[in-house]
């Protein structure tokens, strides 16, 4: 075996996580959640080219996947959601009634996976607390260590963003920032997740799946919490699709700002001489 200096592999330790840290600090999409709709996400994201950081309050990404239903290991789909998974190398089978299962942990893992290989950066252990807001539109998210949030008085940091993703599930944490300051507009304001209608969750997280305030989008359960969508219970199509969903028009929305930033200015028209 090797001879180890343990000192060397401190420092390892260090250097690399704290290179990855600065690099983070400023991405193009910060998905706060790691769990199927922010995992989707951040695969799109990766993909097309964005630099992406995602933030996990957990120690293990994947939210809701592992526990499937009543802390049962296995994922629930319809059959809409399988061409996503084949696409991303994860093994489904069919169980009839329109379902598949996917085992929860291959859906966890192959999950992460997908939006790591793609180039997305995933930090645990880290809660977002706060939004950052300048001149009315979101511009990045104030995170803490999960471990101090709220049990130290220790001051948070800040990564900033052009746009930020609130995949925090039930909880939709960035929206709470702002709902609790009366930011919302007055229609969302009022709203939460509704009582359970499967069916109809499903088709509202992927329908609603979007931006909520300037800068601020939502995907997964946060658009139920976001928008007064129905729960949907032990069924994870929905997730994987709304996050897809998202990604496409956060992708299409950045691309959309970076053109209009590269067009130049229209030269002053001229005036018309006085006759
Ligand atoms: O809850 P979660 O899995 O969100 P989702 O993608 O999927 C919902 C399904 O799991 C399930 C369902 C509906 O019945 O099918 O509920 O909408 O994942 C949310 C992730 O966000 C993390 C949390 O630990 C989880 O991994 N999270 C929550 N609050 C914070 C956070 C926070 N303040 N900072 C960072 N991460």
């Amino acid at each position: 075996m090797t001879r180890l200096d343990e000192v060397e592999i401190s420092k390892t330790i260090l250097r690399t996580y704290h290179e990855k840290l600065l690099d983070a600090l400023a991405s193009d999409v910060i998905v706060v959640g790691a769990g199927p709709s922010g995992l989707v996400a951040a695969s799109f994201f990766a993909k097309s080219g964005l630099k992406v950081t995602v933030l996990e309050k957990r120690l293990s990404p994947g939210g809701g996947i592992w526990g499937g239903g009543m802390a049962m290991s296995v994922a629930v789909v319809q059959d809409e959601a399988v061409a996503l998974l084949s696409e991303m190398g994860i093994s489904c089978k069919p169980k009839g009634n329109n379902l598949y299962a996917v085992d929860a942990i291959e859906l966890a893992a192959g999950l992460c996976y997908n939006a790591l290989q793609a180039g997305a950066t995933i930090l645990n252990l880290m809660t977002a607390e706060d939004l950052c807001l300048h001149h009315g539109r979101v511009t990045g998210v104030v995170v803490n260590r999960t471990t101090i949030s709220g049990a130290l008085p220790v001051d948070p940091i800040t990564f900033s963003s052009r746009a930020a993703l609130d995949a925090t599930g039930h909880e939709a944490v960035l929206v709470e920032c702002l709902r609790r300051r009366r930011l919302l507009p007055s229609q969302t304001a009022e709203l939460g997740e509704g009582p359970m209608d499967a069916a109809a969750g499903e088709q509202f997280v992927v329908d609603h799946a979007g931006e909520v305030f300037p800068g601020l989008w939502v995907s997964g359960m946060s658009v139920c919490a976001a928008l007064g969508g129905p729960r949907m219970g032990p069924i994870f199509g929905g997730m994987l699709l709304s996050g897809k969903r998202v990604a496409e028009a956060i992708i299409t929305a950045l691309t959309q700002t970076s053109q209009d930033a590269r067009s130049p200015t229209p030269p002053p028209r001229a005036t018309s001489p006085s006759r």
